[in-house]
């Protein structure tokens, strides 16, 4: 628990970061010390090697083109160049989490908000408020390949649009089973199957039980059955939607989602951990070591 002279220093440093009106700021080069240099060449050194055979050619191949440097925090502005070229999508730093429609309107133009601050050495291996590590490493190499970038931006585009309120839990579970906790068809990965969410590929310990473990489920992503499905934020997953490929995001992309946002935004959810009997079962999950509650 932070003590209040920490939380009072943080507050002061934080307003001293000029926020502009869409919650950007310029990203601090200047305020980061040695400690966050050297988490991120831990987090980078650790992660980049536990993904070979575990994450998606997609996302390897994100990495290497971006060239990010493993030892230190990268400058927005370099990866910018890379990453305009390749997709037309660009990185902001941003102080945390931002409002919804803030970060939709962001997706919407091919921004993506990243936060500027590094966790501390004792969260390497865990925190719950995404970092500069999660949001860099974990989301931007997948902006390089065009398929993946259209369906960021189209999903900020139909978030935005999305006028009634009982369309955003549909989309934030959209996102998490996707683009946070997604794994893709791969014949050569554990099960057939590798990782491509943000989540998992920035967490060492999801990234060995999302594909390894017996506890979880992993079913066919649908994209209605997903829309309906509670999730964890302060566990591993309970279940892990597959897509065969990253086409199946790109149709996803091109589909008016509105009527569908109509019909379900009334139905009752499912928990977590559920299996349909209509569910495209790939591994069916043990359950061990779940525990009850705390379904978002
Ligand atoms: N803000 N900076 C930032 N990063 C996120 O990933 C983020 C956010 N605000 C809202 C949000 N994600 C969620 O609503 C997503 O599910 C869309
Ligand atoms: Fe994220």
């Amino acid at each position: 628990m932070p003590d209040t002279l920490t939380a009072r220093l943080q507050d002061q440093f934080d307003a001293e970061l000029e926020t502009r009106a869409d919650f950007t700021i310029d990203q601090p080069l200047e305020r980061y010390r040695a400690v966050d240099h050297s988490v991120w060449q831990q987090l980078h050194v650790r992660q980049t090697e536990l993904l070979k055979g575990r994450a998606c050619e997609a996302f390897l191949e994100g990495v290497a083109r971006l060239g990010l440097p493993s030892s230190h925090v990268p400058s927005f502005d370099a990866l910018n160049e890379k990453l305009a070229r390749a997709t037309g999508w660009s990185v902001v730093a941003v102080p945390g989490l931002v409002p919804e429609p803030v970060f939709f309107e962001h997706l919407a133009h091919r921004r993506l908000p990243v936060t500027w601050w590094m966790r501390r050495p004792d969260q390497l291996d865990y925190l719950q408020e995404p970092d500069l590590f999660h949001d860099l490493f974990g989301h931007v190499p997948l902006l390089m390949h065009p398929v993946f970038a259209d369906y960021m931006q189209a999903y900020g585009q139909t978030a935005l649009a999305a006028g009634n309120a009982g369309a955003l839990p549909l989309l934030a579970r959209l996102y998490w089973y996707t683009v946070e906790f997604g794994l893709i068809r791969d014949a050569s990965g554990s099960h057939g199957m590798k990782i491509y969410g943000a989540g998992i590929v920035s967490s060492k310990s999801e990234a060995l039980y999302s594909l390894e473990s017996d506890a979880p489920n992993r079913i066919g992503f649908d994209l209605e059955r997903v829309m309906q499905t509670r999730y964890r934020i302060d566990t591993f997953q309970k279940s892990y939607f597959v897509i065969d490929d990253f086409n199946q995001l790109f149709e996803l992309a091109r589909t008016d989602l509105a009527p569908l946002l109509a019909k379900l935004a009334d139905a009752t959810p499912h928990p977590a951990g559920t299996i349909l009997a209509t569910d495209r079962i790939i591994t069916g999950g043990s359950g061990a070591g779940w525990t009850a509650g705390g379904d978002v």
